[in-house]
C-alpha cells in the first residue's frame, strides 16, 4: 500500500478547526500532521496537538481498550476488563430499575466538548432526552453568562462576524479572550493580518495582547466600567451614531445619564486603565468600521454577564453592526451562521424531562442530597478535573450509593471514581463533521484507521446501551450515515462529497451577518435597556459597577487557558508534562516582594477551600494583586490530588447559573 494520507479536521474545542493531514505506511498511522492547503492553519497544528495526536492518543498503553468494572474502592482506579456485553448489561439493568422506579430524573447525564464533532457531541442527548434523565447544563461550565447576556441585547448570541470580514475594517477590539492559547492560528494568521488598528482589553500581557497597537489592563471583573469609560469618550468624540441609534436600538434615553456620568477619569479610577488609553481605544474604535471580539473569559467572572452586555453596547451605539468590517463576535453557531438542523442530531423533541436542567454549579450539592442512589453519566467531559468546588465534588463521587460511568478515551480522575469505564473511539476513528465556531466552515472528520482495542464512537455506544435497555424509539438507532448526509443537504453535498472536497466554506463569499438589521428580541431592534432581563431579575440596564477588588492580603486568581492544554486533556501526554512542570502560579514583582517570594520558591496558595502548593514565576504579565495559573492539570498527577479548580466554591455568574470561575481570591505565602 506504501504512503497514503486523509484528510480531516481537528474536532476539539478551539476557535481554530484545523485542517489535518493524516498520513499513513501500510494502513497504519505515521503522522498527523496540518493540512498545508487549509485556510485555517495553513500547514502547522498547534504544539500540543502535534504531541499528543502523535502521542498519548495513538498509544493504546495509554488509551482505554476495553470496557472496565470497579474492584477496589472509588477514586483509587483499581479495574478489571469486561466484555462489552457484560459492561452494557449492568449499566441497563441500572438504568432500567430507576426507570420502573419512576426516577428517571435521577439519572444524570454530564457531557461537553472533548470532541466537538457534530454526532458525538450531540448523538447520545436523544437517549437522555428519550428516558427522560436529567442534563447537566453543557454551557454552565464554560459560557452560559455569555450567552444570556448577550442575548438580551441581540436576541441571539452565537451569530458574530464572519471573520473573513476583517478585510474591511480599521479596528478590532479582542476583549477577553487569548487565542495566543485558545485559537493560535487564529492569533498567528487571522490577528496578525488584521488590517487595522488592534486593541486588546485583557489583565494579562498575553502574547496575543504584546501583538496589540493598545493593550487595556483592567482589573479583572471591572470591564463594564471601562465600556462606560469608553461610550462616554466616544460620545464626547462624536462617534455616536445617533440616526442608527433611533432606528434599531431602544433604551438611549434610559442609557445616557449612565454614560454622562462615567467619564473616562472615572472609569481609569474604577478598572486601573490610564484614562488616555480608554480615549484612545474609544478614538480607534469611534473611526470605524470596527469589529468586536468578545472572548469567553469574560463572561467568567461574578458580574460576566453584565460585562457582556455593557460591552455589546459599543457597536449599538456606533452603528458597527451589519456592514462590512463590523459587528459583535462571541461564537458562530452551525444554525445560526450556516443553516444546519443542529436540533436533529440530539432530538430535543423527544425530551421527556421538562424541568431546567441542573447547574454545573450545583453538581456536587445535588449528588449529595437524597436519594443518593443517583446514577451519573459522563461522555466528553472531565468533571473532577474541571469543575468547581473539587474537593467536595470528589467525595461526593466517592459515594457507593452513586452508579457512575465515565466513557472516555483515558484513565482520566473522573473515570477513577466510575463504577463502569467505557472506551471511546478518538476522532481519527470513525466519520462526523466538525463546525468551527470562530470561522464559517465546515470539515469533514475523515476516518483514518480502525479504533484502539475495542474503543467505539459515541453514539455507537449509545446505541448499543439502548439495545441492552429494550428500548424501541427508532431515532435511538440511527447510523451515522444517513445523519451525515442529512446534515449536508443544505449544501447540496453528501458526506462522501465533504470528504473528497475537504473544509468548505458554505458561503463561498465573506458573509455580513446582520445586514438586514432585523434582531429577534422582543422590541426586533437592539436592546440596550432590556425588559426581559428585568423580568428575570436583572437590571434594566447594564451596569458600570465594577466588582470590588480583594483585600490586600489576597490576589485574585486568573486560570484561563493554557498553550500546552485543552481543558483537562493532554496532561498525560508525557511531553507536555516535560513542558508543563512543576505547576505555577504567576505574580507581579511587586506582590512577590511583599510575600518574600522570588521566581522558583515554592508558594502555598490558599483560601477556606483548599492549599495548593504552586511554584512562584515572577513576571510583569500579570498585574498587582492578580495571580496567573492556567488550567488544564489532571489533579490525581498533584501531591493534594487537586489542581486549582479545588480553591473555587462553585462561584456563580450574575446571569445563566453559570460559572464564574474568575472571581477566585487566594492568600499566597510562603511555603
Ligand atoms: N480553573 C478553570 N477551570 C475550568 C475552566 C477555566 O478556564 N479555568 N474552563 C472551563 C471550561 S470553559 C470548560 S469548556 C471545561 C472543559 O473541561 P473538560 O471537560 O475537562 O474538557 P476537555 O478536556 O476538552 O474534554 C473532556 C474529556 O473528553 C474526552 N474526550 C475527547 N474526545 C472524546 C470522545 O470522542 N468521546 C468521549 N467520550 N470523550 C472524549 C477527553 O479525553 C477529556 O477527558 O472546563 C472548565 N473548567
Ligand atoms: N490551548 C487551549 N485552547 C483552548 C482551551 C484550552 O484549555 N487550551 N479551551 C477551549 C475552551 S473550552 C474555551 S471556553 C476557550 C476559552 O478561550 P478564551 O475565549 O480565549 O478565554 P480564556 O482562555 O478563558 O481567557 C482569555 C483571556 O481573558 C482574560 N481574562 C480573565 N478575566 C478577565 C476579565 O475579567 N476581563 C478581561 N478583559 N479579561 C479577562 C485572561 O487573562 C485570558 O488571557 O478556549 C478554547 N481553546
Ligand atoms: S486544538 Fe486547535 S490549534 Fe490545536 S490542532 Fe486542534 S484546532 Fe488546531
Ligand atoms: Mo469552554
Amino acid at each position: 500500500m506504501g504512503e497514503t494520507s486523509v484528510l480531516t479536521t481537528c474536532p476539539r474545542d478551539c476557535y481554530d478547526s484545523c485542517g489535518i493531514r493524516v498520513v499513513l505506511q501500510d494502513g497504519e498511522i505515521d503522522r498527523v500532521t496540518g493540512d498545508a492547503d487549509h485556510p485555517a492553519n495553513r500547514g502547522s497544528l498547534c504544539g500540543k496537538c502535534t504531541l499528543a495526536y502523535n502521542g498519548v492518543w495513538r498509544d493504546p498503553a495509554a488509551r482505554l481498550t476495553r470496557p472496565l468494572k470497579r474492584t477496589g474502592p472509588k477514586g483509587e482506579g483499581d479495574f478489571e476488563e469486561i466484555s462489552w456485553d457484560e459492561a452494557l448489561d449492568i449499566v441497563a439493568g441500572r438504568l432500567n430499575a430507576l426507570i420502573e422506579a419512576g426516577r428517571a430524573t435521577d439519572i444524570l447525564t454530564g457531557h461537553y466538548t472533548g470532541t466537538c464533532s457534530i454526532i458525538a457531541n450531540q448523538f447520545p442527548m436523544r437517549f437522555f432526552n428519550h428516558i427522560g434523565a436529567t442534563e447537566i447544563d453543557p454551557d454552565s461550565i464554560c459560557n452560559l453568562s455569555g450567552h444570556v447576556g448577550l442575548g438580551y441585547v441581540l436576541g441571539e448570541s452565537a451569530k458574530g462576524f464572519d471573520p473573513r470580514t476583517a478585510k474591511d475594517s480599521r479596528c478590532l477590539i479582542v476583549w477577553g479572550a487569548n487565542p495566543s492559547a485558545s485559537g493560535p492560528h487564529v492569533d498567528k494568521h487571522w490577528l496578525a493580518e488584521f488590517p487595522g488598528t488592534l486593541i486588546v482589553i485583557d489583565p494579562i500581557r498575553t502574547p496575543t495582547a504584546e501583538r496589540a497597537d493598545i493593550h487595556l489592563r483592567p482589573f479583572p471583573g471591572t470591564d463594564a466600567a471601562l465600556a462606560f469609560g469608553m461610550m462616554h469618550a466616544l460620545k464626547e468624540a462624536g462617534c455616536l451614531e445617533p440616526t442608527f441609534i433611533e432606528a434599531h436600538t431602544v433604551g438611549f434615553d434610559d442609557l445616557e445619564p449612565l454614560i454622562d456620568d462615567w467619564t473616562p477619569a472615572r472609569a481609569g479610577a474604577a478598572t486601573g486603565v490610564a484614562e488616555a488609553d480608554i480615549r484612545a481605544a474609544a478614538k480607534a474604535y469611534g473611526a470605524g468600521p470596527s469589529m468586536l471580539w468578545l472572548g469567553q473569559a469574560l463572561c467568567r467572572a461574578p458580574t460576566g454577564g453584565n460585562a457582556f452586555r455593557t460591552a455589546a453596547l459599543l457597536p449599538a451605539l456606533t452603528g458597527n453592526i451589519g456592514k462590512p468590517g463590523t459587528g459583535v463576535n462571541f461564537l458562530n453557531g452551525k444554525g445560526p451562521t450556516r443553516g444546519m438542523d443542529m436540533g436533529y442530531l440530539g432530538r430535543a423533541d423527544l425530551r421527556k424531562n421538562e424541568a431546567a436542567p441542573l447547574s454545573h454549579m450545583d453538581l456536587r450539592s445535588h449528588l449529595e442530597s437524597a436519594p443518593r442512589d443517583k446514577a451519573l453519566l459522563l461522555w466528553n467531559i472531565n468533571v473532577a478535573a474541571s469543575n468547581p468546588d473539587q474537593r467536595k465534588l470528589l467525595d461526593a463521587l466517592r459515594s457507593e450509593k452513586l452508579f457512575t460511568v465515565v466513557v472516555d478515551l483515558f484513565m482520566t480522575d473522573s473515570a477513577r471514581y466510575a463504577d463502569i469505564v467505557l472506551p471511546a473511539a478518538s476522532f481519527l476513528e470513525f466519520d462526523d463533521i466538525v463546525g468551527s465556531y470562530f470561522h464559517l466552515s465546515l470539515g469533514p472528520q475523515t476516518k483514518a484507521v480502525s479504533p484502539v482495542g475495542e474503543a467505539l464512537p459515541n453514539q455507537e455506544i449509545f446505541r448499543r446501551l439502548a439495545a441492552a435497555m429494550n428500548l424501541e424509539e427508532p431515532a435511538l438507532f440511527e447510523a451515522d450515515g444517513p445523519i451525515l448526509n442529512r446534515m449536508l443537504e443544505p449544501f447540496g453535498l453528501s458526506f462522501d462529497e465533504l470528504k473528497a472536497r475537504g473544509t468548505i466554506f458554505p458561503e463561498t463569499e465573506p458573509v455580513v451577518l446582520w445586514e438586514n438589521l432585523d434582531f429577534p428580541t422582543p422590541s426586533g431592534k437592539i436592546e440596550l435597556a432590556s425588559a426581559a432581563a428585568e423580568a428575570d431579575g436583572h437590571p434594566r440596564l447594564p451596569q458600570p459597577d465594577p466588582l470590588a477588588r480583594p483585600t490586600a492580603d489576597r490576589l485574585r486568581l486568573l486560570t484561563p487557558a493554557s498553550e500546552w492544554h485543552m481543558n483537562s486533556s493532554y496532561d498525560n501526554e508525557p511531553r507536555i508534562r516535560d513542558r508543563t512542570d512543576p505547576a505555577t502560579i504567576t505574580l507581579h514583582p511587586d506582590d512577590a516582594a511583599a510575600r518574600g517570594l522570588k521566581e522558583g520558591d515554592t508558594a502555598q496558595v490558599a483560601n477556606e477551600n483548599a492549599a495548593l502548593i504552586l511554584t512562584v514565576q515572577v513576571s510583569d504579565m500579570t498585574p498587582p494583586g492578580v495571580g496567573w495559573a492556567p488550567k488544564g492539570r489532571w489533579p490525581g498527577a498533584a501531591p493534594e490530588g487537586l489542581n486549582v479548580n479545588a480553591l473555587n466554591p462553585g462561584l456563580r455568574s450574575d446571569m445563566g447559573n453559570s460559572t464564574a470561575l474568575h472571581g477566585v481570591e487566594v492568600t499566597v505565602t510562603a511555603a
